[in-house]
């Protein structure tokens, strides 16, 4: 591909990826989906990935988690079902066959025992996967662990993230280059977030995302977009689809909520709740 390729991800593009529900449909027809992160103070972040997920369509929703988010979990997103690993951390990733797809990360803090259980998991998992946060982070250690991904594997690095994986780049012009060539090189998609978030996908494109507002610079926002991209994936979008959707949805959810309710005063949790205002464009 060429350096100077960039395309947008406008109105049209979405509206042709985005399908409409069967009215037929039953929950099993919209996928099952599982996120997996959180730890003791850090819940909070799972418990967004797994709300965002829902709302964002899939059938079902599974959250594996640390047994000290169970109650949590169970409380403010009743929607989802609990699975439990370890108490205070993540120590095995376990996976029915019946699942979907997986989003990865939020919250999911970097012990040694979660590390090894991120890393067996990996071995073994042919399930489309989006990997945000700490488990970047793990995978940061050796960037080599990347060539366990399959089937392209969306990665959400923050320009801080992205930096630990593939280390330090002179702007973010330059970062945009690079993640273009990791993302070739490793057969993945590389979703780059940011202000104008950029989408490099395996075959060497690069797509800016024009949603998205400096409300959402605020604690959380990046654990809902994983859990958006999970539920899109769940549906059957495919990985280059859901990255283009997803950073269009979550960009324009928290437009659709800063119009109403200020940048300053925008949570993370805003966003998940105007999800709905966001699909009801594409009518
Ligand atoms: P600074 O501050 O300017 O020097 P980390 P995290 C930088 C969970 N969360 N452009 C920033 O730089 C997450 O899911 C839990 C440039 C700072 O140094 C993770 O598991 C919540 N720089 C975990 O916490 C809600 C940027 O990166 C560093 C940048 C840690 O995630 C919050 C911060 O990044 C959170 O989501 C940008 N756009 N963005 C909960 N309620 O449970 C960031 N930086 O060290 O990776 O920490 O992103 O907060
Ligand atoms: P994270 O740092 O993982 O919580 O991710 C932050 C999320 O908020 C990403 O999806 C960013 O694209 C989005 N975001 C943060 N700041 C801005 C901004 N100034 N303009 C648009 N989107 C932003
Ligand atoms: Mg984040």
């Amino acid at each position: 591909a060429t350096h100077s390729q960039y395309k947008i991800i406008d109105k049209q593009v979405v509206k042709e990826i985005y399908k409409p529900r069967n009215s037929f449909g039953h929950k099993g027809n919209f996928g099952r989906a599982q996120v997996v992160g959180g730890s003791y103070g850090k819940i909070g972040a799972i418990t967004l990935a797994g709300k965002a997920c829902a709302k964002a369509g899939a059938g079902l929703v599974f959250t594996l988690a640390p047994s000290c988010g169970n109650n949590i979990i169970q409380t403010t997103n009743p929607e989802s079902m609990f699975i439990a690993s370890g108490e205070k951390f993540i120590n095995e990733i376990k996976v029915n066959k019946s699942i979907n797809a997986i989003g990865i990360g939020p919250g999911l803090d970097t012990e040694a025992a979660t590390k090894e259980a991120l890393l067996q998991f990996l071995e073994t998992n042919e399930k489309p996967l989006v990997i945000d946060a700490d488990a970047l982070n793990l995978l940061s250690e050796n960037e080599e662990h990347l060539l366990k991904l399959k089937y392209a594997a969306i990665l959400t690095p923050h320009p801080k993230e992205f930096e630990r994986l593939f280390g330090t780049a002179v702007d973010t012009m330059f970062q945009v280059e690079i993640g273009r060539a990791k993302a070739m090189k490793y057969n993945i998609h590389i979703i780059l977030k940011g202000h104008h978030t950029a989408v490099l996908t395996p075959s060497g494109e690069c797509w800016y995302n024009m949603t998205g507002n400096a409300g959402m610079a605020t604690g959380g926002s990046g654990d809902v977009l994983t859990g958006i991209l999970t539920a899109l994936l769940a549906q059957g979008y495919t990985t280059k689809d859901a990255c283009l959707l997803g950073v269009y949805l979550h960009g324009l959810a928290g437009d659709l909520a800063a119009n109403e309710l200020s940048e300053e005063s925008l949570i993370a949790g805003d966003i998940i709740d105007y999800l709905g205002k966001a699909f009801l464009t594409f009518k």
